[in-house]
């Protein structure tokens, strides 16, 4: 999506959640056209039929499910995303609201190994580990740029797999604004087993913000087989009026992308149905 820096904003005291839908997007970030391609592609144009013009043209930007492409679903409206995935100016979160929230405490859930610990230590530190100790409950603070000239403070808490410390999940859950839940794409588990346990903990105890947050996109090796779980992943965040947002901690791909949405997610389920 562009930046729409000429569209006159709505008042966004005045703006109903009814008036934005789900969009899934899928992105590639793994090419790109150059000159260079360009001029190849003119060449062949000259020698070669329509279709051996196609397929080079198709081997120079990659398959279609090329590994590196991620997807997301996101409000399109709820605020414009530049094309280098940086919030745009045009920003629709009145600041009185951001003043008025001070820390903004945001949960990261999901099974053990996921990946919960490297997407805040990527979000904190910009750092990655390939060893990380089980995690009990740890807290960081962080202050988040939404985009230019606008921050806010959030307090995210890692916490543990639902395997390991059941108990602990409703009062995580009760002491947070936005759950984050994290599913690996890599595997081993489906989202039935990664994704739905938690949500219906967080939906059990109140009607706070979620986002769902897929991991470890840079192992999207084999798309064919990643296929059947990322679809029902989608699926299922669509029929809950989730956001979907896939991320690498390892590549830095959408990590405070996620969290800024998470932001305007927590915005958005202010406003009025
Ligand atoms: N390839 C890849 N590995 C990751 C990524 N994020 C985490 N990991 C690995 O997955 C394992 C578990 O990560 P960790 O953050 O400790 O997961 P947690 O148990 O959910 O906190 C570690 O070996 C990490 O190096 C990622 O984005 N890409
Ligand atoms: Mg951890």
């Amino acid at each position: 999506m562009g930046n729409k820096s000429t569209k006159k904003l709505k008042d966004p005291n005045e703006r109903k959640k009814s008036e934005f839908s789900l969009h899934l997007q899928h992105w590639s970030t793994g090419w790109n056209f150059t000159d260079e391609h360009k001029a190849i592609v003119k060449e062949e144009f000259f020698r070669y039929n329509l279709q051996d013009v196609l397929s080079l043209f198709f081997s120079i930007i990659g398959e279609y499910d090329d590994y590196r492409a991620y997807y997301r679903l996101t409000y399109p409206t709820l605020c414009d995303i530049n094309k280098d995935n940086t919030l745009s100016m045009n920003y629709y979160i009145p600041s009185e609201w951001i003043k008025a929230k001070k820390d903004i405490r945001m949960t990261i859930m999901g099974y053990g190994g996921s990946g919960k610990s490297n997407l805040v230590l990527r979000l904190v530190t910009d750092t990655f580990m390939d060893e990380c100790d089980p995690t009990i409950e740890d807290s960081y603070r962080k202050n988040l740029t939404l985009c230019e000239g606008t921050s806010c403070f959030l307090d995210v808490l890692d916490t543990a797999g639902r395997e390991e410390y059941p108990s602990m999940l409703e009062q995580w859950v009760r002491e947070s604004d936005c759950v984050i839940i994290v599913y690996n794409i890599s595997g081993p588990y489906s989202p039935e087993e990664a994704i739905e346990p938690y949500f219906s903990v967080v939906r059990r105890v109140k009607k706070g913000t979620v986002l769902v947050a897929a991991t470890k996109n840079d192992l999207r090796h084999d798309f064919a087989k990643n296929k059947h779980n990322l679809d029902k992943a989608i699926d299922f965040c669509k029929q809950n009026k989730l956001c979907y947002i896939e991320t690498s901690a390892k590549d830095n791909i959408n990590v405070h992308f996620l969290f800024q949405y998470a932001v305007y997610n927590l915005w958005f389920d202010s406003l009025a149905d």
